[in-house]
């Protein structure tokens, strides 16, 4: 199999969430099958959803992987029960979330997976790491990056 370019979001708001990104970040580039293209800048962020938990460290990586994409789902999330992951509250918060945010230009709907993933084109704190290291990126339904970047502000979203 070719390898596939894919991006992944990584998010952490709980238990030293710089650390916790950092870590996934190592963690991601020894991946089996998987090659590290490029991974963003670490950026903080008031939550989205609810408000009462701590601010989140947010990251985007270009993976190229010989994964079939749910394979590449297991291993992610095999990396988040690593991090000791709780799943308590939707949208709440969490020692390291990985979302799989686009796996080469296939659109993916089972009932593991989604991609692109659900929410990614409305989030500043994905769209904002990933044209740092994307620019030029276009989705799977031919919508430009930079026309999706226009329509989302960065809010509180600010580099680290
Ligand atoms: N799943 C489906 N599609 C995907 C995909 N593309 N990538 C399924 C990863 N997983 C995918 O995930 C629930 C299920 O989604 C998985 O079992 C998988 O099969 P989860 O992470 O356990 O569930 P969750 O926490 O309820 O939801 P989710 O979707 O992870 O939440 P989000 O959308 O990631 O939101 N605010 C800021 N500033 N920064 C953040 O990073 N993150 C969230 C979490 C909320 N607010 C935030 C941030
Ligand atoms: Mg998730």
């Amino acid at each position: 199999m070719e390898p596939v370019r894919c991006y992944i979001g990584l998010g952490s708001n709980l238990e030293d969430p710089v650390w916790q990104v950092q870590t996934a970040l190592k963690e991601l580039s020894k991946l089996n099958q998987c090659s590290l293209v490029r991974a963003s800048s670490l950026y903080r962020s008031a939550p989205v959803g609810p408000q009462d938990q701590p601010d989140f460290i947010n990251a985007v990586v270009a993976l190229d992987t010989t994964l079939e994409a749910h394979a590449l789902l297991d291993q992610l999330q095999a990396l988040e029960q690593s991090h000791r992951r709780v799943r308590k509250r939707h949208w709440g918060p969490r020692t390291l979330d990985l979302d799989l945010l686009l796996y080469g230009t296939e659109q993916i709907s089972t009932e593991r997976l989604t991609v692109p993933h659900a929410f990614m084109h409305e989030r500043s704190f994905v769209l904002y790491p990933l044209h740092e290291i994307s620019p030029e990126l276009i989705f799977p339904d031919d919508t430009l990056l930079s026309q999706l970047l226009v329509a989302c502000p960065m809010g509180t979203l600010a580099k680290i």
